[in-house]
């Protein structure tokens, strides 16, 4: 601990740091929520730069993100906000590693699953909103910080090579969940081609629209503010509706061991896309509303894909906490899709009616 009160006092914060203790629930960054003796809260957070090969960059991104819609604030949402070192710098960089710290949004809480369905709604309005606010951003001042992250197709040929390799021997123990990836290769590549034949707009996106990325107001559930920003990238409109559906439909953990758990709940399903579209329906595309209950199915597909990946390769992307948990999270995502495909009619419904009203 001693080393990370030293870091966070490297930061411009209020008083000297006192205590740090790991914070969230997070698959890619070291997150600790630290006390100084004024009693202010921070999030200090060590950079993944296995997974952010080029950090630098990253924080120039946040930094540029957060300064434009804190401009852009109309209504009681807060921005993340860096808290910037003495010598004006965004990050710390010491042996390698990266360090920021951000204010701590008070009054506010994440979910890791639904428990009142009106949070899933505001989570919708939240991201709806991001979506607008960034809608001027100026997408070329965005280094694009992970090549290729929602590109299906690619994610594919990744989880093809890691069959072939089977670095771990793990392949053998898994042969249903690889034969339910490749029974579905075709669906891979629906989006990308649509981007490619300009079917659909390129936006500034968060791509990590996962339920406990937003921060809701804990005695009113409304929107706090959008956080983890550091997925924001050029990107398709379909990617944030999509991935949170993905995690905020299935009433399970996203990693529930026992898949009878797991389903889509459609009345979920209703209540993100209700505040999504409220928020701005107005900006999408006749493409983009096709396309947004397949988005559900696809971004649990590639998120499914992409855990079955990091389990045959070993476990050397996403943070594990037990044996096989990858493969759990694997199941979860593909159970998911097999509902959300019975479910896809009924899907197409509810954002019909959405839309007509
Ligand atoms: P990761 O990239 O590892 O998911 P996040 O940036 O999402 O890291 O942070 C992990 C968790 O820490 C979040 O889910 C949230 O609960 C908490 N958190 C992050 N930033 C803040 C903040 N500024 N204020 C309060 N809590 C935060
Ligand atoms: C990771 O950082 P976190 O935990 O919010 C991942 C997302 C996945 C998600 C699955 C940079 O999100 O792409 O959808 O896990 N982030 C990165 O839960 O790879
Ligand atoms: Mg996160």
């Amino acid at each position: 601990m001693a080393d990370l009160l030293r870091i966070a006092n490297e930061f411009d914060i209020n008083g000297t740091a006192i205590s740090a203790e790991s914070y969230g629930f997070g698959h890619i960054n070291d997150t600790y929520i630290v006390v100084t003796d004024t009693g202010v809260r921070y999030i200090l957070q060590r950079v993944n730069n296995n997974v952010f090969k080029n950090v630098e960059q990253l924080m120039g991104n946040i930094e540029s993100v957060t300064s434009f819609l804190r401009k852009g604030i109309n209504c009681s949402c807060e921005c993340l906000t860096l808290v910037l070192r003495k010598n004006g710098k965004s990050f710390l960089k010491e042996d390698d590693k990266y360090y920021r710290v951000y204010n701590f949004i008070e009054d506010a809480v994440t979910y890791q699953t639904v428990s009142e369905p009106v949070h899933f709604y505001y989570s919708g309005v939240a991201f709806g909103r991001f979506q607008r606010q960034l809608a001027e951003f100026p997408a070329e001042a965005l280094f694009e910080v992970i090549p290729n992250f929602h590109n299906t197709k690619s994610r594919y040929a990744d989880f093809e090579k890691a069959v072939e390799q089977d670095v771990c021997n793990r392949a053998a123990s898994v042969k249903a969940e690889i034969e339910f990836a490749k029974a579905r290769k075709s669906d891979a590549s629906v989006l990308v081609d649509m981007l490619e034949k300009g079917e659909l707009p390129l936006r500034v996106t968060h791509n990590d629209t996962k339920l406990n990325n937003v921060m809701l107001d804990i005695k009113t559930g409304t929107p706090k503010c959008v956080i983890d920003l550091d997925t924001v990238m050029p990107g398709l409109l379909l990617y944030d509706f999509g991935d949170s559906m993905r995690f905020g439909t299935n009433p399970a953990a996203e990693d529930e061991k026992d898949i009878s758990k797991v389903y889509c709940d459609l009345n979920l399903f209703e209540q993100y896309s209700r505040g999504f579209l409220e928020e701005c329906g107005d900006m999408l595309t006749e493409n983009e509303i096709k396309m947004l209950p397949f988005s559900a199915k696809i971004m649990t597909y590639e998120c499914g894909i992409r855990f079955l990946t990091d389990h045959l390769n070993g476990d050397t992307y996403f943070k594990i906490h037990r044996g096989n948990h990858n493969l759990d999270r694997c199941r979860t995502q593909f159970k998911l899709v097999a509902d959300m495909e019975q479910k896809m009619d009924k899907m197409n419904d509810i954002i019909k009616n959405i839309i007509n009203k």
